[in-house]
C-alpha cells in the first residue's frame, strides 16, 4: 500500500465511469461523455462529467451570462470601447448604482438602469442555482444542508444590495459591480458608518470567519493524519469507530482534552461557516436603520471608550453637528 503520511499526495483510484444512480422519470437525461484527467484525479475525482443541466441549471447560466454581459459592456463603454484599456484598468472600472436623488425609482439606464437590471439577473441566477442546488439533493435523496448553507450567503448578498437599500429607500446604497470598486465601497461603508469594527455584528461574524479556518485546518488536518488507518473513510467510521477514528478523537482528547466526533465535527464546521454571514447581513441590516454610527453606539453601550480629553482639544468628527447619531 502506498505511503500516505505526506500533505499533497492522493493516490488516484481508477474504475470504470460511473454515471450516478438512476434518476426519476420527470428529470432530464444527465449530459456529456464522462472522460478522466489525471491532473483533476490528483485534487479531486478524475472523472469529469456526466453533468446533470435541467432547465433550473440552463435558466440561471443564462441570467448569470446576462449579469455578466451588462457589467462587462458596461465597462467596456466606461473606458470608450477600447480594448486595451478595459485590459489596463479591469480591476478599477465599475458598474455604479443609481445616484441617490432617484430613491428606489428606475433610473435612466446609464445613470444606475444598467446596474439594476444587471443586479436582477444576478440575483435571479443566484436563486436559480440555489433551486438547482435543492432539487439536485433532494433527488439524490440527500439532506439539503448545501443549499440552506448557500442560502446563508444568499441572505448577505440580498441584505447588501436589495433588503437594506429598500429599506434604505435608495439603491445608491447598494454596492457597485467591479474589483476595487466594491472595496472602495466597503471601505467607505464603514467610515460613513463609524467605524465597522465597533459593530458587534461585523465582529461575530468575524468570530466564525476566522473560527472556520481554524476548524477546518484541524479537521482536514487529523484526518490526513489517521488517512494511514483508513481515516479519511469518514462516514463508516462515524457509524463504526476504527482506530483511525478512536486515534483521531484520542489525539485531541490528549492535547486539549475534550475531541468532536466523526458526525459532530461536521456540524461545527456547517454551523460556523453558516453563522458568518448570517450574523454579519444581521450587523449590516442594522446599519444606517437602526444604528448610524457604531463608534458612538459603543461608547454608549460602554464598549469602546469616549476620546480623552486632551490639550489642544482633539475633536472626533463623529460629534460634530452635521454627524447623525
Ligand atoms: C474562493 C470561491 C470562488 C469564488 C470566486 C469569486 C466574481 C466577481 C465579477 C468583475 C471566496 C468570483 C468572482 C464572480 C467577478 C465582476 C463584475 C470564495 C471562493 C473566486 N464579493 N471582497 C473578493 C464578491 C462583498 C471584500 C474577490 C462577490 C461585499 C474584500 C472577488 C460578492 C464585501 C475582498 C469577490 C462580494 C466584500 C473581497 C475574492 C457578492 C463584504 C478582498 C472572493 C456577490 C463582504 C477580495 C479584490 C473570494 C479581493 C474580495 C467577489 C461581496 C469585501 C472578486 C461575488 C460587498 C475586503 N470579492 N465583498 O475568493 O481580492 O471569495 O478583492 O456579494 O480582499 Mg468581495
Ligand atoms: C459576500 C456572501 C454573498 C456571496 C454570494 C455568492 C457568485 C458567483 C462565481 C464561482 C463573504 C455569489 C456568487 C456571484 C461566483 C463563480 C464562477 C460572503 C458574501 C451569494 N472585516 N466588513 C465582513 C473582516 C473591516 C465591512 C464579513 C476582517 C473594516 C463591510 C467578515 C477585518 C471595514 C462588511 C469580515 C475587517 C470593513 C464587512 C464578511 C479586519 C473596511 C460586510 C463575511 C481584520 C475598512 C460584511 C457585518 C462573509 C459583513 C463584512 C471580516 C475589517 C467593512 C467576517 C477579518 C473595519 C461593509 N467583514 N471590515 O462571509 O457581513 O463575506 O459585515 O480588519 O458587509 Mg469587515
Amino acid at each position: 500500500m502506498a505511503e500516505y503520511l505526506n500533505i499533497f499526495t492522493r493516490v488516484q483510484v481508477r474504475g470504470p465511469a460511473y454515471a450516478g444512480v438512476p434518476l426519476p422519470r420527470s428529470d432530464d437525461p444527465r449530459q456529456g461523455k464522462p472522460t478522466f484527467v489525471h491532473l483533476f484525479g490528483m485534487i479531486g475525482d478524475a472523472q469529469v462529467g456526466p453533468i446533470y443541466l435541467g432547465w433550473l441549471g440552463v435558466l440561471s447560466l443564462v441570467c448569470g451570462l446576462v449579469a455578466f454581459e451588462i457589467i462587462g459592456l458596461n465597462m467596456l463603454a466606461s473606458v470608450n470601447w477600447d480594448p486595451v484599456q478595459f485590459v489596463r484598468q479591469l480591476f478599477w472600472l465599475a458598474l455604479e448604482p443609481p445616484a441617490p436623488q432617484y430613491g428606489l425609482s428606475f433610473p435612466p439606464m446609464a445613470e444606475g438602469g444598467w446596474w439594476l437590471m444587471a443586479g436582477f439577473f444576478l440575483t435571479a441566477s443566484i436563486l436559480l442555482w440555489w433551486a438547482r442546488v435543492y432539487r439536485r439533493a433532494r433527488q439524490l435523496g440527500m439532506g439539503t444542508h448545501v443549499a440552506w448553507a448557500f442560502a446563508a450567503a444568499i441572505w448577505l448578498y440580498l441584505v447588501l444590495g436589495f433588503i437594506r437599500p429598500v429599506l434604505m429607500g435608495s439603491w445608491s446604497e447598494a454596492v457597485p459591480f467591479g474589483i476595487f470598486p466594491h472595496l472602495d465601497w466597503t471601505a467607505a461603508f464603514s467610515i460613513r458608518y463609524g467605524n465597522l469594527f465597533y459593530n458587534p455584528f461585523h465582529a461575530l461574524s468575524i468570530v466564525f470567519l476566522y473560527g472556520s479556518t481554524l476548524l477546518f485546518a484541524m479537521h482536514g488536518a487529523t484526518i490526513l493524519a489517521v488517512s494511514r488507518f483508513g481515516g479519511e473513510r469518514e462516514i463508516e467510521l462515524s457509524l463504526d469507530r476504527g482506530t483511525g477514528a478512536e486515534r483521531a478523537a484520542i489525539f485531541w482528547r490528549w492535547t486539549m482534552g475534550f475531541n468532536a466526533t466523526y458526525e459532530s465535527i461536521h456540524r461545527w464546521a456547517w454551523w460556523f461557516a453558516v453563522l458568518c454571514p448570517l450574523a454579519g447581513g444581521i450587523g449590516i441590516l442594522l446599519t444606517g436603520t437602526v444604528v448610524d454610527n457604531w463608534y458612538l453606539w459603543a461608547v454608549q453601550h460602554d464598549f469602546a471608550p469616549a476620546y480623552p480629553a486632551v490639550w489642544p482639544a482633539a475633536v472626533d468628527p463623529a460629534t460634530l453637528p452635521g454627524a447623525t447619531r
